[in-house]
Order: structure tokens, then sequence, then C-alpha cells
């Protein structure tokens, strides 16, 4: 029988093997789900977001454990998971407040019947929102709490049910959570995870469901919008991003290098929203590229189980070879090599954190998704170069300005297609503004109203009373 295995990414050692669901058994959990959303559906608001505020305290009760599970997965440093679990019951508990708000049913026109016409009655229209029914939730493994909460959380409490599809590389933190949504009071037909890799994926939205909420890379979503174009159902992508930075010569470089040294290797730049490229102005670029290396190499690489390790192993090896042929690319057409630039010499799927400076827009690691520890730093002459070159992108996810002067930031970020645009800081998520991106990051929202919204279809009524 075939068997998924769960690597352990700092030894590439096995951890575990599952086996994975076959396209008859996906096909039966829509099924039991559709019965389940019914009743689900029946229940008020208020229930089903005190069962969500109970996920949100078992996550903040079990987080010690729940964190070593997903860095032992991913390979993520224990104290960055850990920090990720205790972050989300906050993203949990906003839609635990604000759903019904956005649920009501709201008057919009009325008229009386006294409006002069002979035998008009008084009409009323409003819209109410009902819930899609059973939605999909495909995920990423780069922070499976996050985005797995960014949409099973608002699809719960607005009454629908879900098939959630961990990522294949975070398995035993989608058992771990949908344990916890069961324990928290979901019921086991409402929230039913499917175990599988892309077959399972291409399984699910085949079946009769009524929403995909897809994260992912753009390849994978460019494949699930087509195979699932002709549903006519609601769907979402939240993909990934090249996001820009520009440091404006007013800042002050080693403050702007320290925080963006931290936007780019956090969780070694496996973060739909990580720093991707720089672009520094020419009056200070020396001094800013001095400091960033400097925090660069400040960065401790080890064992993602240390508490003190800021660098752990890559997720998945294969990701290696992307880089090394992004730095590769790179340095044959002219790049410097400032630090990293090969697969580190330990044990495990570690790449040393790598800093290439005279790149220019040639280059694929100004250009494609590098998804790991390495960043271009480019010299800009000018605002308006900076802002062509922000721009020169196929992504639209988040872009960023450093400089002392908020509106001359704000209007280059107004120039920037970008779903986030942050001043003087980057890598940031508030659960109460939407989470969207422009061309190849997706199309959609998570978070805020606009997330929750997502998961209902609105219902216009037109109601006349009758003559008397
Ligand atoms: O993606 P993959 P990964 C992005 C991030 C990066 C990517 C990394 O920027 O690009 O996600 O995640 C399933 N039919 N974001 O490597 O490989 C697969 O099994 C149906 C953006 O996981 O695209 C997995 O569950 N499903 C972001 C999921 O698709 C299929 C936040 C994603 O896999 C399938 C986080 C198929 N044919 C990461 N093939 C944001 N913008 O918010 C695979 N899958």
């Amino acid at each position: 029988m075939e068997t998924i295995p769960v690597y352990n990414p700092a030894t590439g050692s096995v951890l575990r093997r599952l086996t994975p669901h076959t396209p008859a058994q996906v096909r039966a959990m829509v099924k039991r789900a559709t019965k389940a959303q019914l009743e689900w559906a029946q229940r008020s608001v208020k229930d089903r977001a005190d069962i969500l505020a109970r996920f949100s305290v078992l996550l903040s009760q079990r987080a010690d454990q729940l964190a070593l599970t997903l860095s032992a997965e991913t390979g993520k440093p224990v104290s960055q998971a850990r920090g990720e679990i205790l972050s989300t019951p906050a993203r949990v508990n906003y839609f635990v407040d604000n759903s019904l708000e956005h649920m009501r049913c709201t008057v919009m026109h009325t008229e009386p019947d006294d409006v002069g016409i002979p035998g008009s009655t008084s009409m009323e229209e409003l819209v109410s929102y009902d819930a899609l029914g059973v939605v999909a939730n495909i995920s990423a493994w780069n922070y499976p709490y996050f985005v797995g909460s960014n949409v099973f959380a608002p699809a719960l409490i607005t009454g629908n049910a879900v098939i959630y599809k961990p990522s294949e590389c975070a398995l035993l933190t989608g058992q771990s959570i949908t344990g916890l949504l069961h324990e928290a009071g979901v019921p086991e037909d409402v929230f039913i995870m499917a175990v599988g890799d892309g077959r399972v994926g291409q399984a699910l939205i085949e079946s009769d469901i009524q929403g995909i909420f897809f994260t992912g890379s753009y390849e994978t979503g460019a494949r699930v919008a087509s195979a699932a174009a002709h549903k006519m159902i609601p769907m979402q992508f939240e993909l990934g991003g090249k996001d820009p930075v520009y440091v404006a010569d007013d800042v002050d470089p080693a403050q702007a290098a320290a925080s963006l040294a931290d936007g780019a290797f956090y969780n070694n730049g496996q973060s739909c929203c990580a720093v991707e490229r720089i672009y520094v102005h020419q009056d200070i670029y020396y001094a800013f590229e001095k400091a960033f290396l400097e925090a660069v190499n400040g960065f401790k690489m080890g064992a993602p189980d240390h508490e003190d390790t800021y660098l752990g192993p890559l997720t998945r090896e294969a990701q290696i070879d992307v880089i090394q042929k992004q730095v590769d690319d790179a340095l044959h057409q002219g790049a410097t090599l400032a630090c990293g630039g090969r697969r580190a010499s330990i044990e495990g799927w570690y790449y040393e954190p790598t800093v290439l400076t005279d790149v220019n827009h040639q280059m694929a690691v100004m250009q494609d998704e590098s998804f790991g520890p390495i960043i271009g730093l480019q010299k800009v002459g000018s605002d308006e170069e900076a802002v062509a070159l922000m721009n020169d992108t196929r992504y639209g996810l988040t872009a960023g300005v450093f400089s002392r002067d908020r509106s001359r930031a704000t209007h280059i970020l107004q120039q920037v297609k970008s779903g986030s645009s942050y001043w003087n800081c980057c890598d940031r998520v508030n659960p109460r503004l939407p989470w969207t991106g422009i061309g190849q990051s997706g199309v959609g929202s998570t978070l805020s109203r606009e997330g929750i919204r997502a998961f209902l279809r609105p219902r216009a009524w037109h109601l006349r009373a009758p003559s008397n």
C-alpha cells in the first residue's frame, strides 16, 4: 500500500509514514460533510464562534508540544514555531469577535405604502448571507497554523463544513489542528482532513464542493483554477510573491538593515511575504550593505529544536536546487557573492544565508520567487527608478519603503502594485486588514471583513407586503 513519508529536514530521515486517502474516500468525506453542514449551519453563530474560541485556548495551552511537532516536520526553529502557534489565537479570535457583524441580514431599502401610487404596498429590500456549503481548504506548509486558520476559522464560524488538505510537508501539524478542532467541539464530519499530496488535492477539487480556498504556489494555483473553472464556484488563491523593499536615502541604514535582514531571513525566507528584493538608494548603499551583512552573519544556524537557532534547514530538499540555480545564474551574469552561496556542509537540508550584490533584473534571483535564505541588493539612483524596478514583476503581494518621510513613502507605494504596503516595516499581517495579492500573487482576500464574506453567498430579498 502506498504511504506518504513525513521527513525530518534536519536529518533527512523519515519520521512517520501516513496512508493517503483514495479519490473514492475523498468523495465519501465530501458526502459526509455535505450532510453534516446542514445541521452545523442551523446552529447559532455564537455557538460556532464559542467552539473556535475554545480551539484558540487549546492552541495556547498546547503550544510547546505543538511547536515541537511543527518544528520536527518542517525544520522551522522551535522558537519561531511556538511564535506562530501563540499568535494564531489572535487571528482566530478576530473571526470569533467579528463574524456575526458581517453576516447580519441588512435592510438596504424600504418604500412606504403611501407613495401615492394607487394600489402600492410597502416594499422592503434586504440582503442576507448564506454559508457556501462544503469548502476545500488546500493549504501550504510554511505557516500551517496561520494560512490554515485564515480559511478554516471564518469558514466554520460562518456555517460551512471544511475538507482540509494540509500540505504533504505539514501532515502531522494538520493532524494536530484537526484533533484540536474536534476536541473544541467542531463535529468530526464538519471538519475533515484529507491526507495526501497533489493527487488528493485534485480529487478534492473534482468532488462536489462549493468553494475552493487555496494557499500555495502560483503554478499549482493556476492548475487548480483551470481544473475547477467549469464548476462556477467561488475560488480564492493566496499565492507567492517576490516582495520588494526600497530603502530611501533619508533613513538610518543600520536600522533599516536590521529590520530587513529579519524580513528576508525569518523562517529561512520561506514566507509568502518574505522580503525577496531590496533596492537601496546609492547615497547610503554601502553603509546599508555593510550593516545588512553584519546582521546576516549574526544569524545562528543550527538544529531546529534548539531555542537559540534562527536558521534551521529548508523544509523541502528540492528547494536547495532552485536556490543554487538562482545563485549560479546571478554569478554567471556578473553578480557578486557577498556571503553564502552554497549548501551548508552539515547533515540535513541546510543552505547558507546568501546575499548577492551587483544584481540586475536579467537575473532569476530578482524575478522568480526564491522561497529560501537568499536575497539580492540592488543600488538605485532615484525614487522613480525604484518604482520601476519594484513593479517589474509578475507578482504583487507586499511592497515596502523605508524613509523618514511618510508622504514620500506613500507616494512611492501608491505607484507600486501590491496587496499590502509597508512604511518602515515589513513581513506584517493584521487580521483586521485584508490579505490579498495582485497578478501571480493571487486573487481574493483572506482576513478582515472581506475574509469573512468570502465564505458567504449574498442573497437579495425583495419583499412586497400584500395589499389589504
Ligand atoms: O505550495 P504548492 P507549497 C505560497 C508561497 C509559495 C508556496 C509554498 O509563497 O509559493 O505557497 O507552499 C496542493 N490540485 N504561499 O510548497 O506546492 C499541495 O499538496 C490540488 C502563499 O505548499 O503549490 C499543497 O497542499 N492541490 C501565501 C498545496 O496544493 C494540489 C501564504 C500547495 O502546494 C495540486 C503561504 C493539484 N493538482 C504560502 N498539486 C499567501 N499569499 O498568503 C498540489 N496541490
